[in-house]
């Protein structure tokens, strides 16, 4: 478990909705460390882990590797890393995701940014990223979408009822978006 007592803003919103991008300014303005929960599985690839097999065909499929791969490459990021406050960008996905990262860390997060965006604009921005993302074609893309809407939007809505969803109107310019991005951050710095 992560004894430090940190602070945690999950960065949730669909495929393509503009997490990372965001991450890097608030990182830039507001000295958060960003974990994207995707680069971290990615990474976890690369490494040729023994998981990495199993991860690699998930991300194909649009599919939500099993928590506890997850939960550990955060928890090892953040004892890691020496910062106390964190952006996870991109989890938890499921209600899975969000129960037993609660459990096995003990942390709550301070509150959710939550990118809402079209499905058009999204899969419009993905289909242009061009970054050789193997889950950035038409198909996976699809499936993306529908685990977003069938898995993800609930852990969404089960933050909204405890008041913790701060909702950015995501699809505007890149600037526009920080503007509200700020305004949801500035008034926690003193
Ligand atoms: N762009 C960004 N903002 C824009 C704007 N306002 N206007 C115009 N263009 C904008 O942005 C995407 C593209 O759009 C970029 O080209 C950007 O320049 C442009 P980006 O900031 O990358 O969006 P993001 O929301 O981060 O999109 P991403 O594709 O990373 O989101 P996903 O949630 O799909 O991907 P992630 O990496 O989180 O997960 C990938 C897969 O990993 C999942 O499908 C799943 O299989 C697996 N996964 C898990 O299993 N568990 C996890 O916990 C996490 C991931
Ligand atoms: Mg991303």
């Amino acid at each position: 478990p992560t004894d430090k007592k940190v602070t945690v803003v999950f960065v949730l919103g669909g495929p393509g909705s503009g997490k990372g991008t965001q991450c890097a300014n608030i990182v830039e303005h507001f000295g958060y460390t960003h974990l994207s929960a995707g680069d971290l599985l990615r990474a976890e690839i690369k490494s040729g882990s023994e998981n990495g097999t199993m991860i690699q065909n998930m991300i194909k499929e649009g599919k939500i590797v099993p928590s506890e791969v997850t939960i550990k490459l955060l928890q090892r990021a953040m004892l890691e890393n020496g910062n106390d406050k964190f952006l996870i960008d991109g989890f938890p996905r499921n209600e899975e995701n969000r129960a037993n990262f609660e459990s096995v860390t003990g942390i709550e997060p301070e509150f959710v940014l939550f990118f809402d965006c079209s499905e058009e604009e999204m899969e419009k921005r993905l289909l242009n990223r061009n970054q050789g993302r193997e889950d950035d074609n038409i198909e996976t893309i699809r499936k993306r979408f529908k685990v977003y809407m069938e898995s993800s939007l609930p852990v969404i809505e089960y933050y909204n009822s405890k008041g913790k969803v701060r909702k950015i109107d995501a699809a505007q310019p890149i600037e526009k978006v920080f503007e509200a991005v700020k305004a949801v951050f500035s008034p926690l710095t003193d």
